[in-house]
């Protein structure tokens, strides 16, 4: 059995309570992966005395980060199409004129499982060197049987080759595929709810996820998509009120959604559902940037009604094209005007809660897995100061 004690060090435990729930002079103590001890250096129970001790030079402890929405696993990429948009061309023109998802979808079809991970390990190693331990993928660019639950068995692999925990969203409600086109039903009928059945039987999904959007799913497909989850057991969440507002999240909320996700539309009855139910906000900064959108998420009101706010990369080929959770932190804070202490709670606590994952991992207590950031930095508000620049000086645990 291993056991290590780390000592000298601030800890921000992101427990609550104080301001980033910091702790001075505290030793934490790790046993067979789990956080065994928090105590002050001046009291550690003498069966800690043969442990191995690390000291951490003062430096900062955060938890290990948590991505909790991104589509990693992809074919190709869109830099032509940025240049379109450059060009005065509007992201839902791209997407009605056949190219956005749509062109995507192609290239993770031509593309092998392996492929994809090869293709994916780049954007995933980036993320784990920011000290990330957590990262949630999602399907979505297969849009059939085969290639959604491919996309997914490469989502499981990248977890076998790195030390990180991944959890996956099966998405085949992203977009219509061009051989449903006029038939959005038959799409839910034929592929969405009978893949679902079989990437739940290979135990490829651990939640449900789809685009309430005009130019995707209306809530009543998305309904039907939710129906089918609740019957084979499995947790939902949605993509809502990105660029008008349909009622996606108040609809995710009623079905008990983990979280409803970008939400620039979202108005107050969809926060007070989102509240009523215990609906996390997961907002995606490097969105909003990509898209240069001007409508803010009601971040303000979300706070007064206490719906707990997460952030995440959404890192994919189109609208987000962001491996960089440090670099969102930023943004929530210069773009949404999130405050550091919720840009760090937005990728720690409530992004654990957002993956259903809060009794686990998020923050630093007695108990929970050992998944642990050491920063060469003091003030926790640096981690999201910071532009373009990466102080993260070790990372502990996150083999699960
Ligand atoms: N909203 C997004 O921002 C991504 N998916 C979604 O539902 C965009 C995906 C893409 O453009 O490839
Ligand atoms: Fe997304």
């Amino acid at each position: 059995m291993t056991t290590r004690l780390f000592v000298n060090m601030r800890l921000a435990t992101m427990r609550g309570g104080t301001p980033y729930g910091l702790l001075e002079d505290h030793a934490v103590g790790i046993e067979s992966g789990r956080i065994a001890l928090v105590a002050p250096e001046g009291d550690i129970p003498s069966s800690w005395r043969s442990a191995e001790r690390i000291d951490l030079g003062g430096r900062l402890v955060t938890p290990a980060l948590i991505d909790c929405h991104t589509h990693i696993v992809f074919g190709g990429n869109r830099a032509r199409e940025f240049e379109m948009r450059l060009e005065g061309a509007s992201y839902e023109e791209i997407a009605r004129a056949g190219g956005g998802i749509v062109s995507t979808m192609s290239a993770t079809r031509a593309a092998s499982e392996g492929e994809l991970v090869e293709s994916a390990l780049p954007r995933l190693d980036a993320l784990i060197a920011e000290g990330v331990s957590t990262i949630e993928i999602k399907s979505g660019y297969g849009l059939t049987v085969e290639h959604e639950l491919k996309m997914l068995r490469a989502a499981r692999r990248l977890g076998e080759m790195r030390p990180v925990r991944i959890v996956t969203s099966w998405l085949a409600a992203h977009a219509l595929p061009p051989e449903y086109k006029d038939r959005p039903d038959g799409y839910i009928g034929e592929v969405v709810l009978p893949g679902m059945t079989q990437a739940k039987a290979e135990g490829l999904a651990d939640a449900v996820d789809g685009f309430c959007e005009g130019i995707a799913f209306s809530p009543d497909q998305m309904q039907r998509v939710f129906e089918h989850a609740h019957k084979l057991g499995l947790p939902v969440k949605l993509h809502a009120e990105q660029l008008s507002n349909l009622g996606g999240a108040a609809l995710a909320a009623r079905h008990g959604a983990r979280s409803a996700d970008h939400l620039e539309y979202l108005d107050a009855a969809g926060v007070k559902a989102m509240a009523e139910h215990g609906t996390v906000a997961v907002l995606l900064p490097g969105a909003f940037y990509t898209l240069r959108e001007t409508q803010l998420p009601p971040v303000q009101l979300l706070r007064d009604a206490g719906v707990p706010i997460a952030i995440a990369t959404d890192c994919n080929p189109g609208s987000s094209p962001l491996a960089s959770l440090l670099l969102t932190m930023n943004m929530a804070c210069t773009l949404f005007r999130m405050t550091p202490e919720e840009a760090l709670a937005g990728v720690t606590r409530n992004a654990a809660s957002a993956l259903g994952l809060s009794g686990e991992i998020g923050t630093i207590e007695e108990g929970k897995s050992a998944e642990l950031a050491v920063w060469n930095a003091e003030e926790p508000a640096e981690l999201a100061y910071r532009i373009g620049f990466n102080p993260l000086h070790l990372r502990i645990g996150g083999e699960n």
